[in-house]
């Protein structure tokens, strides 16, 4: 069975269900594609909004970080979880095909930029995902049985990135984003990819 949900059915308001299923051990795939916001109520701050962007209920941008998501997941111990992006098709097509040839409970969670919701030209989409690939703001990478791969694009951003301010700076919703909010984004995504390595190398 293949569950598909956005971020706003998943990160808050469909969490007890997804966290009973995965805790049961059901036999399912869930994707989350995460368009960070609830876009088709009207473009809403969720949960996995980033700090700083703009939506009709924060008009004055977020004030609070996204959710951390993959952590929760993780803490269910899933035999299979992976991030993916649509700007990078055969990395995601790839863990579709591996987590549907698992039993048990798989998750799947997918980076979706939004033209109109994050205020970009939609013939900018494909860029707009490998700018958050780069940029380290989204990382691929799976868990198979627990064990941590970083996988396609991410390979490189682990080592070398371009600065996050070069993807926000990209779309309208981060108009009006301090200095201070691109610094402290900017060392959230310096320590993620810190653990993210660590994790890799088994020191944690
Ligand atoms: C339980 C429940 N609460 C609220 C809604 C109203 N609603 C319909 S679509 C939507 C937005 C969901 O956002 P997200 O899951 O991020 O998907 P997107 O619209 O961004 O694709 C909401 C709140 C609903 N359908 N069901
Ligand atoms: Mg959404």
């Amino acid at each position: 069975m293949i569950c598909y949900a956005g971020d706003g059915g998943t990160v808050d308001i469909g969490i007890q269900a997804l966290s009973g299923a995965l805790e049961r051990g059901n036999d399912f795939l869930y994707i989350c594609y995460d368009n960070e916001a609830y876009s088709n109520t009207g473009m809403q701050r969720s949960g996995a909004t980033p700090l700083a962007a703009r939506t009709t209920t924060t008009p004055g941008g977020k004030k609070d970080h996204k959710k951390d998501l993959d952590a929760i997941v993780a803490a269910h111990n899933p035999v299979y979880q992976a991030t993916a992006c649509a700007a990078y098709p055969v990395d995601l097509y790839n863990k579709v095909v591996k987590a549907l040839s698992m039993p048990g409970p798989k998750f799947m969670h997918v980076l979706a930029p939004c033209p109109p919701g994050w205020r970009f030209p939609s013939d900018e989409t494909i860029e707009m995902g490998k700018l958050a690939v780069k940029s380290g703001m989204w990382v691929l990478w799976e868990r198979d049985h627990g064990k941590l791969t970083i996988t396609g694009a991410s390979k490189a951003a682990m080592k070398k990135r371009i600065p996050v301010a070069d993807y926000l700076t990209r779309q309208g919703r981060f108009r009006g984003i301090t200095d201070e909010q691109i610094t402290e984004l900017q060392a959230r995504v310096d320590r993620s990819i810190t653990c993210l390595q660590k994790e890799v190398e088994g020191k944690c």
